[in-house]
């Protein structure tokens, strides 16, 4: 059959990510003696003509739309993408009877909300390389997994089948060159799901909480064929949590080193899981800096906010990866359940301690759907609207931030804390705060992309804040 597989994410910031999903698909189906073909919405300018030109020549028999990015998870300056994905899909339909299918992370968080906004009648929910091979060999329906699809007045949903084998993505029909040039890292992928229960996470419910491994051997095999077939030197592993378990990532770092694979490399890490030789091993293998999920220095915000190490762990993990030579980012939340100004001046005064790389720090937590946040926050009245999306609606789809009352005779109770967080970063050179447009991004940014400037630009900051 002729599938045609449609990434609709034209997000460039922090830099273009390539569509691996629809890579991981493309492999699936191609096994399967499918004809395929991606189109990457990323570069294209007319949108409509592009895809006028490529599904009058392709003729597909089946169309898959990847929805990554729903909105920028950021507050106050908070971005929908759904009207732009709205465009293409009532594009699509207005040109061809083919069916559309719905699949990727953004689209699984809300399925039918989403199918709802867009019109449509099928999704898959989580890992696609199943269903779209059920869909493209004419399984029925019924019996095809992680199937949502519109029955009567409501959904239907299929049971979630967890996938143990998911193969190699196709990387050929993706602009590798492209992605590059737009300093853009090459994704790849060691594992999927994750365990933890953070009060506020997506992930396990996209990527399932069983954990399901790659073999190390086949890892450096795909990155060695990324870098000769494709010039990929930066690398993104996008795992949930890259160390852990921490000998498997252990094993891969060995496998890098042993197969002398030269590209530099960043991923996200849990403070909790780092073990010393894993610093080493990162630094020998090539890693450039490491992003670490932190929340929050506050013994007790951490403990709210449902994760599973501590402040110690994170100052351990800082000091240690200074020592080894790795750059360090901490993403820091403000603004989860049982902050105060107390917890966020210790958070502050740990961070001016430290001192690392950089400090990536948000306003509030975006509600999702299914997460023990949404009921919480939706009790405590504390929830704050985001880009409002004008549907006539109001639903899961419009951003929702929690946002904790701070309380301070001086300020209203919502500015506290947004002026706290200003005030602090403003003269911190090694701070970004997307919410408030400090230091993400700017007319530098830019020329350091068109003048070949790979992969995050976090590690740069120390020294050159001004450029930011
Ligand atoms: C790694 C990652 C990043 C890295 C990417 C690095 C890189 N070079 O790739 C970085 C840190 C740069 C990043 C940035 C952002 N990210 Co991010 N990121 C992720 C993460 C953890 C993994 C994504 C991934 O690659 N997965 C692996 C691939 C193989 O899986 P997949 O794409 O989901 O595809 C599978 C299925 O979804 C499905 N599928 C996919 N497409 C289709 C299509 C069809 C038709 C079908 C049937 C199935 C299907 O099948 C695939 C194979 O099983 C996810 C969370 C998660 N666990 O998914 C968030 C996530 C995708 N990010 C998110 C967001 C919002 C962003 C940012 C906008 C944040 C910001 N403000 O900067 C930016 C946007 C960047 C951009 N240019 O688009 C959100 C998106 C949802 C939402 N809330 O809008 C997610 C889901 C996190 C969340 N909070 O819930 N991100
Ligand atoms: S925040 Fe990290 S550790 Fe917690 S549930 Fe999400 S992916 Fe897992």
């Amino acid at each position: 059959m002729r599938v045609l597989l449609i990434s609709a994410n034209n997000e460039k910031k922090p830099y273009p990510v390539a569509p691996l999903g629809l890579a991981y698909l493309s492999g699936a189906l191609i096994k399967e003696g499918h004809d395929v073909r991606i189109l990457d919405l990323c570069f294209v300018e007319n949108v409509e003509i592009f895809l006028n030109t490529s599904i009058g020549e392709f003729s597909p028999e089946l169309i898959g739309v990847s929805i990554r990015n729903v909105d920028n998870l950021t507050y106050p300056l908070s971005i929908s993408y759904l009207p732009f994905i709205k465009s293409v899909t009532d594009h699509i339909k207005a040109i061809t009877d083919a069916p559309i299918v719905l699949g990727g992370s953004g689209f699984s968080i809300f399925p039918n909300s989403m199918l709802d906004y867009l019109g449509l009648d099928l999704g898959v929910i989580g890992e696609g390389e199943k269903a779209i091979k059920g869909l493209a060999g004419g399984e029925g329906i019924e019996v095809i997994p992680n199937l949502v699809f519109r029955e009567g007045n409501g959904f239907s949903r299929n049971m979630i089948e967890p996938i143990e084998d998911f193969g190699r993505p196709f990387r050929g029909g993706i602009d590798n060159e492209g992605y590059l040039k737009w300093g853009g890292m090459g994704n790849i992928q060691t594992k999927r799901g994750c365990p933890f229960n953070c009060i506020y996470c997506t992930y396990p419910l996209i990527d399932g909480r069983k954990v399901r491994l790659r073999e190390p051997d086949d890892i450096g095999e795909e990155i060695g064929r990324m870098h000769r077939e494709y010039g990929i030197d930066h690398i993104f592993f996008v795992d949930d949590i890259f160390n852990y378990p921490v000998e498997h990532a252990e094993t891969i770092c060995r496998e890098m080193i042993r197969r002398k694979i030269n590209v530099r490399w960043t991923a996200f890490c849990n403070p909790a899981f780092m073990s010393p030789s894993l610093f080493t091993l990162m630094k020998e293998a090539g890693c450039q800096g490491i992003e670490f999920g932190t929340d929050s220095l506050s013994e007790h915000v951490l403990k709210n906010l449902g994760k599973s190490f501590s402040p110690e762990d994170v100052v351990n993990a800082c000091e240690s990866s200074g020592k080894a030579g790795l750059g360090a980012a901490h993403y820091i939340i403000f603004g989860g359940p049982g902050e105060t100004p107390e917890t966020m001046k210790e958070t502050f005064e740990k961070l001016d301690r430290l001192d690392p790389t950089a400090v990536i720090a948000m306003i509030g937590i975006r509600v999702y759907p299914g997460t023990t946040i949404e009921a919480m926050g939706r009790g405590d009245g504390l929830l704050k609207r985001g880009a409002v999306i004008d549907d006539g609606k109001v639903n899961d789809l419009d951003p929702f931030f929690y946002l904790s009352s701070v309380e301070d005779p001086t300020h209203r109770e919502e500015d506290t804390l947004i002026e706290m967080v200003r005030e602090h970063a403003i003269s911190r050179p090694n701070w970004v705060v997307p919410g408030l447009n400090i230091r993400s991004g700017g007319e530098d940014f830019i020329k350091l992309r068109k003048i070949g400037k790979r992969g995050p630009l976090w590690d740069l900051l120390k020294g050159n804040a001004q450029r930011f």
